[in-house]
């Protein structure tokens, strides 16, 4: 038995490949520089973000396993039987694979992620190991357009949107993206997500600049991502990883700053020029009050919200209907 491969994103297309590059120039050229999230994700970024979930300052993944875990039960009466689990951003497909082996069984798994590559042997791993259930893997960029193929079937649809990735879109961008789930789905649907809570400053700091480098390692490989897909000419040791919560704005803001006076250029004769000390802005995480989440989910069309979360309070699990 095998899995069904739909590649929507494809940097091979000349069109795709057009407009990403664009994306990027833009994005490199704007005063305040700044490169998409979804840029961190090639082979080795996403290799690098499942070592961030390893480390012991990365609270996210293991807490919100540990929900997963306690409320097994409670979650399995929400989704119901004979469902479709849309995961987007699936990267290993870890957190649906520990779902299925702890009994919690979709008819069907829908695998989607930018990171093409990583995905479809991520996929192919867990089918070997559930082989009854139906597995498809879209490579897509979901942020830009969520263009699901038309063979997934719209009843019992459940998206799966687990590790706190909404935190990556602003509130308004997310209750826009979270509406265009609620579009996607009849009314038997749901939506499982997880979410990152607001918490002490000191425990976000750590988790996003742990001692061990991985973090930065993380960050500084996208600037590799972006020399392959752009061309340009980043000299990685010239940017140095800087991470803090923003406590007005309740988010981790993620940089890399030139060490030196420096210029980067690429193909179609661009040329950046960046001060000592100036930033390229790579990643907002957005934290969340369990309130303010309800009442996101409520204003993006979501009703019969029920969340879960750990003893501390550090993140939270919801599962909504449309
Ligand atoms: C994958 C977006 C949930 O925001 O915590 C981890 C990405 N960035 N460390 C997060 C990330 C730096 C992560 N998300």
């Amino acid at each position: 038995s095998r899995i069904r491969l739909h590649q929507i994103l494809d940097w091979d297309s000349p069109q795709q490949n057009t407009s990403l590059r664009r994306e990027l120039a833009a994005g490199l050229l704007q005063q305040q520089a700044a490169i998409a999230p979804k840029f961190f994700y090639d082979k080795l970024g996403s290799r690098l973000f499942e070592a961030i979930t390893e480390l012991p300052e990365y609270y996210p993944t293991r807490t919100e396993a540990a929900i997963f875990d306690k409320h097994l039960a409670d979650i399995r009466k929400a989704l119901g039987e004979d469902f479709t689990l849309i995961d987007l951003g699936c990267g290993s497909c870890g957190k649906a694979g520990r779902l299925f082996h702890a009994g919690l069984l979709p008819s069907r798994y829908v695998a989607v992620d930018i990171s093409v590559e990583f995905m479809r042997d991520s996929l192919q791993q867990l089918k070997r190991e559930l082989p009854a259930i139906e597995m498809t893997g879209v490579g897509l960029d979901f942020t830009a357009e969520l263009q699901l193929p038309d063979d997934i079937p719209l009843e019992r649809r459940t998206f799966f949107y687990p590790g706190s990735s909404i935190g990556n879109f602003s509130p308004p961008d997310a209750e826009r993206f979270l509406r265009g789930l609620a579009d996607r789905m009849d009314a038997s649907g749901g939506l499982l997500i997880g979410v990152d809570l607001v918490k002490d400053k000191a425990v976000l700091d750590a988790a996003y600049d742990d001692p061990l480098g991985v973090t930065a390692a993380f960050n500084r490989n996208l600037l590799r991502h972006v020399n392959a897909r752009l061309g340009a000419d980043f000299d990685i040791g010239d940017w140095r990883h800087v991470a803090f919560y923003n406590i007005a704005n309740a988010r981790i803001e993620m940089y890399l700053e030139a060490r030196r006076a420096l210029t980067v250029s690429w193909p179609e004769a661009a040329i950046r020029h960046f001060a000592a000390g100036e930033r390229i802005h790579t990643e907002n995480s957005y934290k969340y009050s369990p309130e303010g989440f309800t009442a996101l989910l409520d204003s993006a069309g979501f009703g019969d919200i029920q969340p879960w979360t750990d003893p501390h309070n550090w993140f939270a699990l919801f599962f909504a209907r449309p």
